[in-house]
């Protein structure tokens, strides 16, 4: 039941993920973040100079206090993923009580040349 990979409310989100993006482990709630509460990652479609590009939003703990890390990552088949190719969207904005910050992740490929792209929020811990 415990453990970076355990999801002990079944929201599909282990405790290592939670502890990132300051969901409660033992609470299910599905709700996107916003820019006062922490919550679950969001897609969007962002237009910068006329172009249209796929963009995820997610708050991210900072100070972790260890190795957990997250970042933006694309893949066009969900076979492989990488993050390069992407850029803040506005600003980084830090939530109140200053423990998480809400960003967004502009992917560079713009729609009309990527037909199709998969966006995701990869947390993961170091070895201890
Ligand atoms: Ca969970």
């Amino acid at each position: 039941m415990w453990g970076n990979g355990a999801d002990p409310d079944r929201d599909g989100l282990t405790n290592l993920v939670e502890f990132y993006l300051g969901t409660g482990p033992k609470v299910l709630r599905l709700s996107p973040a916003t820019a006062s509460v922490p919550g679950t990652p969001f897609l969007s479609i962002v237009t910068v100079s006329g172009q249209q590009y796929p963009a995820i939003t997610f708050t991210r703990r900072i100070n972790t206090g260890c190795s957990v890390t997250g970042a933006a990552e694309w893949s066009s088949a969900m076979q492989t993923w990488s993050s390069a190719g992407f850029v803040d969207f506005g600003s980084v904005l830090t939530l109140p009580g200053g423990e998480f910050q809400l960003i967004t992740r502009r992917y560079t490929g713009a729609q009309s040349s990527t037909p199709r792209v998969f966006l995701r929020c990869n947390v993961t811990a170091a070895a201890p």
